[in-house]
């Protein structure tokens, strides 16, 4: 199977990143966590995205915050999809990493989840995946089947509780 690389533009996005990184574990893929920055170790981030497919990734997740340019530098380097985790670390609630990750330029596309979406970044890593790999297909149906069955126990306790209202 493919690794997902989850790369995190510094230490401190980790304990948002750390929920990509479990969701992939329980799906059981292969995934390696880095910290690479583009502006304060930019020749790593190009020799990374450069090698990444040869090195076995299918998937690159780049989390970042502030002006965060991670993403789309390591998709410059690379034909493999990439998909940006906006990280609210900013005084700007995450709004500027989030327009940082998401507007780019024709021809450059990052796949660009919600600011701290660290559980859906994991998800479309595997889903990315399952496109070729009917067994990780199964568990991604599996895993929507107790969505509905949680959604749907919810939705009774509701009625009950409504109903003494
Ligand atoms: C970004 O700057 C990182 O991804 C992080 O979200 C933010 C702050 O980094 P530190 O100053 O905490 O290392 O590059």
């Amino acid at each position: 199977m493919y690794k997902v690389a989850v790369i995190m533009g510094s230490d401190s996005d980790l304990p948002v990143v750390s929920d990509a990184i479990k969701t992939l574990k329980e799906f059981g893929v292969p995934v390696e966590a880095r910290v690479i920055s583009a502006h304060r170790t930019p020749d790593e981030a190009a020799e990374f995205a450069k090698s990444a497919r040869e090195n076995g990734f299918g998937v690159i997740i780049a989390a970042a915050g502030k002006a965060a340019h991670l993403g789309g530098v390591l998709a410059a380097y690379t034909t493999l999809p990439v998909i940006g985790l906006p990280i609210k670390s900013s005084t700007m609630d995450g709004l500027d990493s989030l327009l940082a990750i998401v507007q780019m330029p024709s021809g450059v596309p990052v796949a660009t989840v919600a600011i701290d979406g660290a559980k859906n970044a994991g998800l479309l890593a595997v889903q990315i995946l399952a496109v070729s790999d009917a067994a990780l297909a199964d568990k991604l149906a599996a895993h929507k089947a107790e969505m509905r069955e949680s959604v749907i126990k919810k939705d009774a306790k509701l009625q009950d509780e409504i109903a003494k209202i």
